[in-house]
């Protein structure tokens, strides 16, 4: 337990790290709303306190709740992204004292954790993670620089083939005993495939170019019926944050950029990466596909953790808000699954064909609000996780999903194709 305890204290405080590093703007920044796709970042920080209070003090702890008058402030539920600015909400500085405190008792209540709770630490410190990953896509939007640092992560590029074939025959989807995967990643199932091909690299900058220059986003037939709507309702022909003056610039945290051809394409939805897919002749693939491809090793029957193995090597995938981009399309060589394809985690979020639903003998796990009232056909799942993705919160079951219209995401995608 003392290796746990000291586990799950050192990933707090690197999570905590980040939020602070993301709310390290004046006051003003933190409580305007960029979007209204998007929460004030103020917003953002004492939910995530909130959230620690609700599981790690009061459910694992059974400790009172310290400010039960801003629970429903913080309530995810009660109020859309777009009605959160015009709350009552603790100004910043009160948030950080907030969620200070809170992080203070939870660290005192480590000495008494019990086995049977440390899930709601494994789902508190991801948590906090995917809400800097949100954040991050607030600042995308900002027009003014970020107070980011790049890091650089050395990565490097061998040649490869276009696709890989992936066999017909069974592997084990989803996970049983992974002690941080979520209600929606259980339990695990055997589900077989037939024979398919999928793209071996993620769709760069430059291949999506083809797709704009050919004139994709003005020909119908490449568009599902519902995206071909959203096409004409929208003055779009380039992923988010494109524009072209001579040469296509990118905005990247304020700052502008030419757009890297190489790198995979981020910032399109599921109807521009739906429609590429079939004007390149393929499609998107499936959960399952992705999944398959992701982490099953035919040689030894086994799905693993990793497209590498069952545990995590830094430098293998392009996680973590290290780099602030996606890394060259064929990078790491080291990090490819045993089907040898490439760049499964990090980098972008590939979205899938697939709507997001529970697995067969899908049992909610703690609470209904994370996955189960998201099931249905309004979301698509993503897959793999960006580079804004925390390592924590990123291994081969982990499930996103989203609406087919979002495009401020780090989100790309690969293509496949039936045999
Ligand atoms: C899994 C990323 C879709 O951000 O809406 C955060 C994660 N759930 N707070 C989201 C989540 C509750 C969720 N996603
Ligand atoms: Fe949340």
């Amino acid at each position: 337990m003392d290796a746990l305890r000291e586990r799950f204290a050192a990933e707090l405080t690197a999570a905590r790290e980040r939020s602070h590093l993301l709310t390290s703007l004046d006051d003003g920044d933190l409580v305007t709303q960029v979007s209204p796709l998007m929460s004030p970042l103020v917003w953002d920080l004492a939910h995530i306190g909130n959230y620690e209070e609700l599981w790690l003090l009061r459910a694992a702890a059974g400790v009172e709740p310290m400010r039960p008058e801003i629970d429903g402030l913080y309530d995810a539920f009660e109020h859309p992204r777009a009605s959160r600015p015009s709350l009552p909400l603790l100004p910043p500085g009160e948030a950080r004292a907030y969620i200070r405190t809170v992080r203070d008792k939870v660290l005192d209540s480590l000495d008494g954790l019990r086995p049977e709770n440390a899930f709601l630490f494994e789902m508190v410190v991801q948590h906090e993670h995917q809400h800097d990953e949100t954040m991050l896509a607030t600042h995308q939007l900002r027009r003014t620089p970020s107070p980011l640092i790049e890091k650089d992560l050395p990565a490097d590029v061998t040649p490869w083939l276009p696709e890989t074939r992936i066999p017909a025959g069974p592997f084990t989807m989803g996970t049983s005993d992974d002690p941080s995967a979520y209600d929606n990643e259980r339990p695990a199932h055997r589900v077989d495939l037939p024979e398919y091909f999928i793209d071996t690299v993620p769709v760069s900058n430059g291949d999506y170019l083809a797709f704009i220059e050919s004139g994709g986003y003005d020909d119908e037939r490449w568009w599902h019926p519902r995206g071909w709507e959203w096409r004409q309702g929208k003055k779009v022909g380039a992923p988010a944050f494109w524009f072209k003056e001579g040469v296509w610039l990118r905005r990247r945290f304020g700052t502008v950029e030419p757009v890297p051809f190489d790198q995979p394409v981020q910032h399109v939805c599921w109807y521009e990466a739906d429609a590429y897919a079939r004007w390149a002749g393929k499609r998107l693939p499936t959960e399952a596909e992705w999944e398959k491809a992701a982490r099953w090793d035919p040689a030894r029957e086994k799905a693993l953790r990793y497209p590498w193995g069952d545990e995590y090597v830094h430098g293998r995938a392009n996680l973590g808000q290290g780099r602030l981009q996606p890394s060259t399309v064929g990078s790491f060589p080291r990090g490819a699954s045993p089907s040898g394809v490439r760049q499964l985690l990090g980098d972008v979020w590939e979205w899938t064909s697939t709507d997001f639903h529970g697995y067969p003998g899908f049992r909610v796990h703690p609470y209904k609000e994370y996955s189960e009232v998201f099931f249905g056909p309004d979301y698509k799942v993503l897959r793999g996780g960006s580079w804004a993705t925390d390592p924590s919160a990123c291994r081969t079951t982990f499930r996103n999903w989203d609406y087919p219209i979002r495009r401020q995401i780090f989100a790309g995608f690969r293509c496949a194709r039936s045999a």
